[in-house]
């Protein structure tokens, strides 16, 4: 089956019988985002060049426009995914509500719809620090044929069919499941090609990294405060180390490689913490499941929770199981 150093167009090929709805749409579908990523991957390597070449709001030498990279980013997933006409909504950060795609197909059998965070990490996009594209697929409830709904994009995580990240960092690399665990693809960017370099990714079950940013401490509940306390405590393998990129993509595939825990918990300045329980948590913690590790919001499954509004906010805890364990441990004792 799989091997290291396939492409993904080779592996997607390959694994497409082993998924259970096997139909060959979500195949196409994981390619167009892979294309996608390629183009947005470009751009966001020309980021450093913006004295050279314009800031956002500019017009550029060939006379178009300079977009932000997150609008850039946006278009282009939005547009592959139209393009090649394969799913039927799409919903993303930077849209109020969802887009419904009519089909060129007569038919309009499309069944799947995309929730995705096309450039996430914005307060590093203009610093050349990483950041990272966040997707969601789920097959639609709403009959295939008809406009999708927004019931459509309001299921569980854990209807999830496919989700994953590409982290446009020192390399490039894409990241998903489909529900059989998950695999990396890093980029060669002279050829343009994703190659399997990370099979059968597994967060370690227990690690030694927390990721969260402590300027808010003050603001967190006492659970969460009572828990960082516990990583900086001298005993055993404590204190941990504190790392925090500020971009859930990259702290996340850190964390995944090294073992780790990524808090973004509420606080009294934001009763749901920050990130968006749709195509920022689910997401990752459908990946996070998939490589053995865990995602909660201090109490449950992040994946249980019944979603009521397209952007909606919600704590999120994830990493390495025994980490986010006993930091659920924590938040008990207090409640
Ligand atoms: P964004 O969608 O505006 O980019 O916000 C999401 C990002 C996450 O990637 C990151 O983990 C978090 O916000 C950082 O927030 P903060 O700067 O408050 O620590
Ligand atoms: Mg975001």
């Amino acid at each position: 089956m799989s091997r290291k150093n396939q492409t993904l167009g080779e592996f997607i090929i390959e694994n497409q019988a082993s998924f259970k709805y096997t139909s060959g749409e979500l195949s196409r579908l994981i390619n167009s985002i892979r294309l996608a990523a390629k183009v947005v991957n470009h751009e966001v390597n020309k980021a450093g060049l913006v004295d050279i070449i314009g800031t956002a709001g500019d017009t550029n030498i060939q006379g178009e426009d300079q977009q932000k990279l997150d609008v850039y980013a946006n278009d282009k997933f939005i547009q592959t995914l139209k393009n090649r006409n394969i799913v039927c909504g799409i919903a993303s950060e930077e849209e109020d509500t969802f887009i419904s795609i009519n089909s060129r197909d007569e038919n309009n059998q499309n069944k799947y719809i995309v929730l995705i965070d096309p450039l996430d990490g914005s307060s590093n996009i203009d610093v050349n620090v990483s950041v990272g594209t966040i997707f969601s697929v789920y097959r639609r409830v709403t009959p295939v044929g008809t406009p999708v709904t927004i019931d459509d994009f309001l299921q569980k995580g854990s209807q999830q069919v496919a989700a994953g990240y590409v982290v446009y960092g020192t390399s490039t690399m894409l990241v998903y499941t489909t529900g059989d665990g998950v695999n990396g693809f890093t980029l060669n960017p002279a050829i343009g090609t994703f190659y399997l370099s990370h099979p059968r990714m597994e967060f370690p079950v227990d690690g030694t990294i927390y990721s969260v940013n402590e300027g808010n401490y003050i603001h967190f509940p006492q659970g969460v405060k009572n828990y960082i306390k516990y990583c900086q405590m001298e005993e055993g393998d404590r204190p941990y180390t504190s790392r925090y990129i500020g971009s859930l993509v990259s702290d996340f595939h850190r964390n995944m490689i090294k073992g780790g825990i990524y808090m973004y918990p509420k606080s009294s300045k934001s009763s749901n913490g920050k990130l968006r329980l749709l195509y920022e948590c689910n997401p990752m913690a459908f990946l996070a499941e998939q490589a053995n590790g865990k995602a909660s919001d201090g109490f449950n499954r992040i994946m249980d929770i019944d979603p009521t509004e397209l952007h909606q906010r919600v704590p999120f805890i994830c990493g390495s199981k025994n980490m986010v364990e006993k930091l659920e441990e924590f938040m008990r004792d207090v409640k």
